[in-house]
Order: structure tokens, then C-alpha cells, then sequence
């Protein structure tokens, strides 16, 4: 019983010291992925990234380029959705339901987090809709398996 203990401890503290590198840690629950992403002008790093079904994702997005970035979580509907109501000169607002959770803006230097859970599996696209941006290729394939 007193080896149990011990290993469950060092378990702990291997995760905390996992978490004090990420400047944003959030509380770990046992079931959560981190997926880091780092966005440049403009392309993100990496550009495919899989990730497992019915599990909570930390998607992580720093951006090191010198302009603002978004990354837009979604099929390529979304992706074209949104593609339109920029065009349009809409802001994100329009946005309901999952897309809006699946949304985020970046400024240079920062950093921000989208936190989800994709109940199937499939193919999506984190997508940068900044004009041009999209179309100059800033997008990832999101495999959910
Ligand atoms: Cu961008």
C-alpha cells in the first residue's frame, strides 16, 4: 500500500513540473492534451496536428510573427463562413455556437488558448482569416481520431 502511494506522489509531481513550464497553466485533470502551436506571417507550426476524440485539447497559439493572427477551429465550412464575413467586414461576433468557442485572435508576442472537446472524429482546419492570410496558406490540418 505505502509503494502505491509513493508511485501516485511521483506521478504528481511529474505533472506539475510539466505544467510550470507553460506559462498558462491551467489544472490538469488526467484526460487533456496540449497541443502547441506556434503562428508566424504567415503559416503556423505544425501544420498537422491529431488529436483524440472525447478528450478536453489545450490548443496553446503563440504568435512569433509581427502581425495579428487568428486560429479558427472547424470543417471547411466554417473556415469558409468566416472567410465571407470577413470579406464582409464583419467581426467575429457573428459567430454562434461552436465556432465562437473555436475562435481566437493573437496579437505578436502573445499568447492564447482555445479549449475543446471534439465529441467525432474527422478531419478539420485551424484556419487564419486575416485577409490574405488563409489564402497564403496559414492553415493546419486537425486530424480527431
Ligand atoms: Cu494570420
Amino acid at each position: 500500500m505505502r509503494r502505491i502511494i509513493g508511485a501516485v506522489a511521483l506521478v504528481a509531481i511529474v505533472a506539475a513540473g510539466c505544467a510550470d513550464k507553460n506559462s498558462t497553466s491551467t489544472t490538469a485533470g488526467p484526460a487533456q492534451m496540449r497541443v502547441e502551436i506556434t503562428m508566424t506571417d504567415n503559416a503556423y507550426s505544425p501544420t498537422a496536428v491529431t488529436v483524440p476524440k472525447g478528450e478536453k485539447v489545450v490548443f496553446k497559439f503563440t504568435n512569433s510573427g509581427s502581425v495579428e493572427h487568428e486560429a479558427i477551429i472547424g470543417d471547411t465550412s466554417v473556415q469558409d463562413d468566416h472567410a465571407q464575413e470577413m470579406m464582409d467586414g464583419h467581426s467575429m461576433s457573428g459567430m454562434g455556437g461552436d465556432a465562437s468557442d473555436r475562435t481566437v485572435t493573437v496579437k505578436p508576442g502573445n499568447i492564447a488558448e482555445i479549449t475543446t472537446t471534439f465529441d467525432a472524429a474527422g478531419t478539420l482546419i485551424i484556419g487564419c482569416h486575416v485577409p490574405g492570410h488563409y489564402e497564403a496558406g496559414m492553415k493546419a490540418m486537425l486530424k480527431v481520431t
